[in-house]
């Protein structure tokens, strides 16, 4: 029982974003009634943004699944039945017995990313549970796997930069990511810096909302920032601007570089990527000129085929002009290392009856139900909505449709993929259990604890895994440690240096800990890269059958300048389908508040490509390809280059309107890391 019912109670922002805010929940008779800042947070200092502002819609929403169901009408119809809790465990753990006695444990397979990113709920109860079971496993791909992978090709660790310290640079580039809509609290530390004089640059495919803030814009081609970034390093070599004893020091393959980027000249590069030659030239000068620069790699520029290599070219920027020694310099794709916690105790792999279980790729989720033999005869979905953001909508919705398939979906919502469920569990939000959070970005660690009681009769991912574990006769300890408990174990893990000092009384006291950052002094020092140095030429890319230099590879689905359409290629136009500025990937999609500022899902279209296919403003268009279709409202912008078409947002289907934005996308693997290739994409476009 949660005995105050009135007062202001601080939490934490649970969903998949960087910022990781500090919230105040203003409570009236016990129900949440306003969602505002906590300015005591020392880096989201009081500020959030309007999807969480309008969060209490979400929480209260009259959607809210309240109780278990269970289907009664075809998959996909959306007709289900009330049933208890203890008849859904039943029949959870009787198919389960079943399928492992008939087929074997690995023909479960649990499907899960971050919804909530409560380590105990995403990364803690819910692994044990599956690894005690033995099911497949999920590999996880679908979000920065490849630009992760590409990352630590060159620097080994993943960790870069200290977002407070990137107020002192006087060059901030945005190199593929829209931190206006998805790392807000970076703008504030960039805005800071430009009050200083900083410039602030964006490399995009569109105009986003950052692109329309910074002081200059630079678009270019889908899928050919490799390209561009070996271009600001020819001109860096050719002219002088490297950091020739930071190389010597820090780096391996220097030299080896310096050869191989002088193909890449200013010319070459803007055939690729429709940069011009000038701007190229600037770009460079503005980049060896300044004293201290920092990049944020967003994660637009690496779902692409390409997109471990476009990761990996960019990262080798900072050390050409020896950033990595400057307060604020240097890049950052993710600040997710610095807070490792100990996974083997959270997750307990140990408790796996079979070490090897095959893994399955989550972005091929459709092909993989698709398999004949040692089938998957079972799904568990929570924390995800793979009907919406998986790649190749058809194709998973196919899969999702066998009525042999026995679906659990947990959700808090009747999503797109839980209406193909056959049972349906209801979630608690957050807000309703204990949980603890870190952030891939700013450094401090914090707790939440349960500030209103559980809504319907829903349950937390810790509280219905250990239930399940425990229905299921499963190991008795693991399943059995209070959410307190487990939290004390993960934090409670001496490798990991940063973490020093952080525990569950200090977070309980102080609500928000940093990490200890003191080992950050020897970063350099202690990269683990193989040679222990930034690797510029890495043979641990060669050995895995990639350049061992950065090198740009074109799409396998895409044109660049060199390759542009011609007039029989049946689909001549770029797909992009990045985030939009008030949903949380598919979340938030089906609450009225939140899609009335987003208006209807549209398509941006050149006014070349609209005038060619007699499409005006604000009409109606089918786009479509070899895998399927959407209806958008046709949006007619220059703010990208003529080829490429961009809609955001990760829309449910809804009144009749195909809108899911992964119709059209690929199922293919990304070049590193088994990373999602969203954004290499063709398609047509027509009036409808
Ligand atoms: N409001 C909001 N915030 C979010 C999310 C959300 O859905 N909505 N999602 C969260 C999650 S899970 C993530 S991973 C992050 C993602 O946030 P970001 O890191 O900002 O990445 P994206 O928004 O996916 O894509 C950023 C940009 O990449 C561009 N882009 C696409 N292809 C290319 C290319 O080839 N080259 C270049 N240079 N640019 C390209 C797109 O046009 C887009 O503007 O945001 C998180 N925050
Ligand atoms: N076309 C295209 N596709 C994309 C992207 C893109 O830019 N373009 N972005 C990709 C990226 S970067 C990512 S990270 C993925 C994100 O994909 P997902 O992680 O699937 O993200 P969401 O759509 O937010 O779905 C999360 C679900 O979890 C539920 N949930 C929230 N809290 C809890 C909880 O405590 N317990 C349970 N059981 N459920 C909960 C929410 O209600 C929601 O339905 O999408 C990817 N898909
Ligand atoms: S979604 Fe991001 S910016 Fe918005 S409140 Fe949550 S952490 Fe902060
Ligand atoms: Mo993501």
């Amino acid at each position: 029982m949660i005995e105050q019912k009135d007062g202001v109670f601080p939490a934490v922002c649970p969903l998949d974003c960087p910022d990781t805010c500090g919230l105040l929940l203003h409570k009236k008779d016990g129900k949440i009634v306003k969602v505002t800042g906590n300015p005591e947070h020392p880096v989201t200092q009081g500020a959030i943004c309007n999807k969480v502002r309008n969060m209490t819609e979400r929480i209260y929403h009259n959607e809210r699944i309240l109780y278990p169901l269970k289907r009664t009408g075809p998959k996909g119809s959306g007709e289900f039945t009330r049933i208890s809790w203890e008849e859904a465990v039943d029949e959870i753990t009787g198919r389960y017995r079943e399928l492992i006695a008939e087929y074997g444990p690995e023909s479960i397979l649990p499907y899960s990313f971050y919804g909530n990113m409560g380590i105990l709920s995403v990364d803690g109860m819910d692994r044990r549970f599956f690894n005690a079971l033995g099911a497949s496993q999920l590999d996880q791909g679908i979000c920065n796997a490849a630009g992760n992978a590409g990352w630590k090709y060159t620097m080994g660790f993943k960790g870069g930069t200290s977002p407070e310290d990137t107020e002192f640079a006087d060059l901030i580039i945005v190199w593929g990511g829209n931190l206006m809509s998805t790392n807000m609290h970076q703008v504030v530390y960039a805005e800071k810096a430009r009050k200083r004089g900083a410039k602030v640059i964006v490399i995009d495919v569109h105009k986003n909302r950052t692109a329309q803030w910074a002081d200059w814009f630079i678009p270019l081609y889908p899928g050919t920032d490799t390209a561009l970034a070996l271009g600001v390093m020819h001109i860096l070599f050719r002219d002088g601007w490297t950091d020739e004893a930071f190389l010597k020091r820090y780096t391996v393959g220097y030299e080896e570089l310096r050869e191989h980027v002088k193909s890449y000249t200013p010319a070459h590069v803007s055939a690729i990527t429709g940069v011009p030659v000038e701007d190229i030239e600037k770009l460079a000068s503005m980049y060896g000129e300044a004293s201290t620069s920092y990049i944020a790699i967003g994660n637009g520029l690496q779902h692409h085929d390409n997109g471990g290599m476009n990761v990996r070219s960019i990262s080798c920027l900072p050390a050409l002009t020896g950033q990595w020694l400057k307060k604020g310099g240097g890049a950052v794709k993710t600040n997710g290392g610095y807070n490792a916690m100990d996974s083997s105790y959270l997750e307990r792999p140990d408790l796996r009856p079979n070490q090897q279980a095959r893994s399955i790729s989550m972005n091929r989720i459709g092909e993989a139900l698709e398999m004949v033999e040692e089938p998957i005869k079972s799904i568990f979905v929570y924390c995800s909505n793979p009907l919406v953001v998986a790649p190749d909508t058809e194709r998973v919705q196919a899969g999702f449709a066998r009525e042999d398939l026995f679906t659990v979906v947990h959700d808090l919502f009747m999503t797109d993929t839980a209406k193909y469920a056959d049972i349906v569990l209801p979630a608690a939000s957050t807000f309703e259990t204990t949980d603890l959070y870190g952030s891939y970005w700013h450094h401090y660690i914090q707790l939440q604890e349960p500030v209103i009681e559980r809504v319907g009769e829903s349950k937390g991912n810790v509280e219905l895994f250990a239930m399940l574990g425990h229905a299921l006769g499963l190991d008795d300890k693991a399943f059995s440690e209070s959410p307190e408990e487990m939290i004390a174990g993960a934090l409670d893990y001496p490798a990991n240096p940063y973490l020093n000092g952080v525990t569950l009384e200090a977070l309980k006291e102080k609500r928000f800990v940093k990490l200890d950052m003191s080992p950050q002094e020897t970063y350099l020092e202690r990269l683990s890269t193989p040679s222990g140095k930034i690797e510029l030429y890495s043979a641990a890319m060669q050995e895995a059958g990639m350049p061992a230099l950065p090198e740009y590879v074109p799409l396998q689905e895409g044109y660049d300048g060199v390759s542009r359409p011609g007039k029989d290629d049946p689909y001549p136009l770029m797909f992009i389908s990045p985030p939009n500025h008030n949903f949380l990937n598919s979340t938030f999609a089906n609450v009225e508040k939140h899609q009335r500022l987003e208006k209807e899902p549209q398509l941006q279209i050149h006014p070349e490509d609209a005038s060619e296919r007699g499409i005006s403003d604000g009409d109606l268009v089918v786009i479509y390809n070899q895998r399927g279709q959407l209806e958008l409202r046709a949006m007619v912008t220059d703010k990208m280059l003529p080829g490429t078409v961009i809609s955001q947002g990760l829309w449910w289907d809804g009144k009749g309107r195909k809108q899911r934005a992964n119709a059209l996308t690929p199922d293919r693997l990304a070049d590193m890391g088994g990373g999602a290739t969203f954004f290499s994409t063709v398609a047509q476009v027509k009036r409808q």
